[in-house]
């Protein structure tokens, strides 16, 4: 049905992930906190420094012996959550595993990869520099006393649609939690490992994380069952979570490869982690993924081949699905949570890892599928990403983008998309369809906000699948004609 009025015109090109794939993890760099964004690397983004978070303030939620409420601690830098300033150490996990994931699984990509930030000159890789903004500020929300981790570093409310420069909220740290201590015990286990390669450039600094991740560890271990609980006068996301399985196969997982000792080892079993697709609060499959990538250091150790066959499962069924789909899609109804373009994007990560253990091109194919999903063939007929495609959100729930006085938003952003929830104020949803429930309007929190957890996957996939098509290992031209 097409006809001259909607037809678009689009590129062919060898590299056609590339610019949208730069886009998509510079927003990072466009979403640090405690620092201005230069001329030099924002261009017309360029914005004033703001959110310093040098003098933020234990929450009597978070109070201690040595450091009781009241007291000023300083916890720069950071990536801000989402379209909110806030900072949350659940939402950081996930979200930087995959971006270390990345580095760890397709190094040579990324030790040849230049990304147009400040730190570009330096001689770590670009991608690891952007991380450390975001370990560095995880870092300080450890308590050096007992190894707990604060759940997170918000103001008591959501501010106004403001530039980071106008923020005037006071800042607080809230309530240690059980998960906050595990992601981190994580996510600092896998950075640790990566860091052991850079000591030069960062000396001391795979040391320190080991021994952070450890004591955020051992805390968990002590404190099991210290849920989120938000206090009554704190009005910021939650992450709360009360099933930590999940969480303690995740940490233990990691520690153990980052360190092989037995004590993690004892801890880990593969019988109690479910394969779902990934998640802030679903993050045993994160282990999965990290076990089949070191299975030649973990084998006769722990049970491999059961994590490779949970992982393969969950990927075997995304086929399935995708090919049962005559739109061609993997994504179901139960998919269709706040924040489905986000499982799009981690089914592609599951999807890789598959085609990474077993070298079978179906998984191959049904990435690169779902990659078109997320540009646009799907129930919404947007792309996903801000700046790319011939329709794509221009409002989105970022409230730089909305006060910058820019006309267009910071591109690269990948919003949330559609679910049946409208869970906002909106009132010009077009139906309750969970594929096609979206308003690309400020006011959708629930469709069309965008986070550092949804863009991460999509980073990892754009970069590993670049890599296989580089490598030839996909599209191989007999692929293509049978399509
Ligand atoms: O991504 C989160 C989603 O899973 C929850 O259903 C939702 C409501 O609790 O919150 C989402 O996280 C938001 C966070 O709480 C604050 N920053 C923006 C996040 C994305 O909307």
């Amino acid at each position: 049905f097409i006809t001259n009025e909607n037809e678009i015109s689009f590129k062919v090109s060898e590299d056609g992930y590339k610019e949208i794939a730069d886009a998509v993890f510079k927003y990072y760099y466009y979403n640090r906190a405690s620092t201005a964004i230069t001329e030099q690397y924002g261009g017309k983004y360029a914005r004033s420094m703001g959110l310093p978070d040098t003098k933020v303030i234990i929450h009597p939620s978070a109070a201690s012996v040595s450091r009781p409420a009241g007291t000023v601690i300083s916890a720069p830098k950071g990536w801000f959550d989402a379209g909110d300033y806030n900072k949350y150490i659940v939402n950081s996990g996930i979200s930087t595993y995959t971006l270390l994931a990345a580095y760890e699984h397709y190094p040579t990509v990324f030790k040849a990869k230049s990304f147009d930030i400040p730190e570009n000159g330096n001689n770590l890789p670009d991608i690891l520099d952007e991380i450390l903004w975001n370990l560095d500020w995880m870092l300080a929300m450890q308590d050096p006393e007992d190894g707990g981790v604060y759940h997170k570093l918000t103001g008591l409310n959501f501010s106004g649609v403001v530039m980071p420069a106008d923020y005037d909220f006071d800042r607080y740290v809230i309530q240690k939690t059980t998960a906050a201590a595990l992601d981190f015990a994580a996510v600092t286990a896998v950075a640790s490992r990566i860091f052991t390669d850079f000591e030069t450039e960062k000396p001391d600094y795979a040391a320190q994380l080991l021994k952070a991740s450890k004591s955020a560890y051992a805390w968990a271990k002590t404190n099991p069952t210290i849920y989120y609980q938000q206090p009554d006068d704190v009005k910021t996301g939650e992450y709360g979570d009360s099933y930590l399985v999940d969480e303690f196969q995740w940490a233990a997982t990691e520690l153990f490869i980052t360190s092989g000792e037995t004590d993690y080892k004892t801890d880990i079993d593969i019988a109690q982690m479910n394969n779902n697709i990934p998640s802030w609060p679903d993050v045993a499959p994160l282990a999965l993924i990290s076990i089949v990538r070191h299975s030649d250091t973990l084998q006769g150790k722990i049970d491999v081949a059961s994590a490779e066959a949970k992982l393969l499962a969950t990927a075997d069924q995304l086929v399935a699905d995708l090919a049962a789909s005559p739109a061609q899609m993997a994504m179901t109804t139960q998919d269709f949570v706040w924040g489905s373009n986000g499982v799009a994007a981690n089914q592609l990560v599951i999807l890789i890892n598959a085609y990474a253990v077993t070298k079978n091109t179906a998984y191959l194919d049904a990435a690169f599928t779902g990659i078109d999903y997320l540009f646009g063939r799907n129930g919404t007929g947007y792309c996903s990403v801000t700046g790319f495609g011939n329709k794509s959100a221009i409002d989105p729930h970022h409230r730089i983008s909305a006060a910058d006085n820019v006309a267009l938003p910071i591109p690269g952003m990948m919003s949330g998309g559609p679910h049946a929830g409208m869970n906002d104020s909106c009132t010009n949803y077009p139906n309750d369809y969970p594929a096609s429930s979206y308003v690309d309007g400020f006011c959708s929190f629930s469709t069309n906000e965008v986070t550092i957890n949804w863009n991460a996957p999509l980073v990892y996939a754009l970069f590993a699948l670049q890599n296989y098509q580089d490598d030839g290992e996909a599209f191989a031209v007999d692929d293509f004609n049978k399509k």
